[in-house]
């Protein structure tokens, strides 16, 4: 659990990630050392199951925090999720505030929720037991990602939804329900992007997106998103090691 994440994030602090895929924890460390605030650990679409994110985000320390986008909305994913320390959860393809309740009642300890209570490493395998069941929900981060045209159409349900810590915009599911698969810089999925960020920005609702490469992430950072997910490691990885592969072989 990183305890100041959840505080920083509902305060406003500008937040960038990055994302990893790869079931490593001398990526994550590689990444928190590089000075990222937070690691968005990929269940749903990476190569990572619940004992790969546990090592990860035990690999990782403070101030950089550990959010686990789980592969989708269901008590299971949460619970073995946050079981393992990391500051919280990015949920992904929440289309509804039923939905977003959801996740949120599942992550939150009673009497708020109806998280289930277990020995783990958020605990400190026990010896933390009674401190982190009276300190989880203050610390839990809950960010839903609204990543269809449906979740954008209820947006303002959504961000009603007490306890959501945060929107999360996925551009390449939001482009693909739109029929345009990974054309993320169509006017209808700009559109889209634009009335979910401004939605947030009028509930003063923490936002973030997803950012493929540089530019893109300085563009999200100058447009005032404060949760930016720049980059994912095969994307990182691959770049380098073409321009090393092509720098050396020209030569
Ligand atoms: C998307 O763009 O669909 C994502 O989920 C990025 O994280
Ligand atoms: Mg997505």
């Amino acid at each position: 659990m990183s305890a100041g994440f959840r505080r920083r994030l509902l305060g406003g602090d500008r937040l960038i990630g990055t994302l990893l895929s790869l079931p490593s924890p001398e990526l994550a460390e590689i990444a928190a050392d590089a000075g990222f605030d937070w690691l968005f650990l990929d269940m749903e679409h990476g190569a990572l199951d619940a004992g790969d994110v546990l090592r990860m985000v035990q690999a990782v320390r403070e101030p950089c925090a550990c959010l686990v986008r789980i592969p989708e909305n269901r008590e299971m994913w949460v619970k073995k999720a946050l079981d393992t320390g990391a500051a919280g959860l990015i949920v992904p393809h929440i289309n509804s505030a039923d939905e977003a309740a959801r996740t949120v009642h599942w992550a939150k300890y009673p009497p708020e929720g109806g998280r289930s209570v277990g020995f783990s490493r958020a605990n400190r395998y026990g010896a933390r037991f009674q401190e982190n069941v009276e300190t989880a929900n203050a610390e839990t981060v809950v960010v839903a990602q609204v990543e269809h045209i449906d979740g954008v159409r209820a947006i303002d349900a959504i961000l009603g939804v007490p306890g959501l810590d945060a929107v999360f915009i996925g551009p390449y599911d939001l482009s693909a329900s739109l029929g345009k698969p990974g054309r993320i810089q169509d006017a209808d999925v700009r559109e889209a992007i634009r009335v979910v960020a401004s939605a947030c920005a009028g509930r003063k609702v923490p936002v973030g997106i997803f950012a493929a490469a540089l530019p893109a992430a300085v563009k999200a950072v100058e447009d005032g998103y404060t949760l930016v997910c720049a980059g994912i490691d095969i994307g990182l990885y691959a770049r380098a090691a073409a321009e090393m592969a092509r720098g050396t072989q020209a030569k």
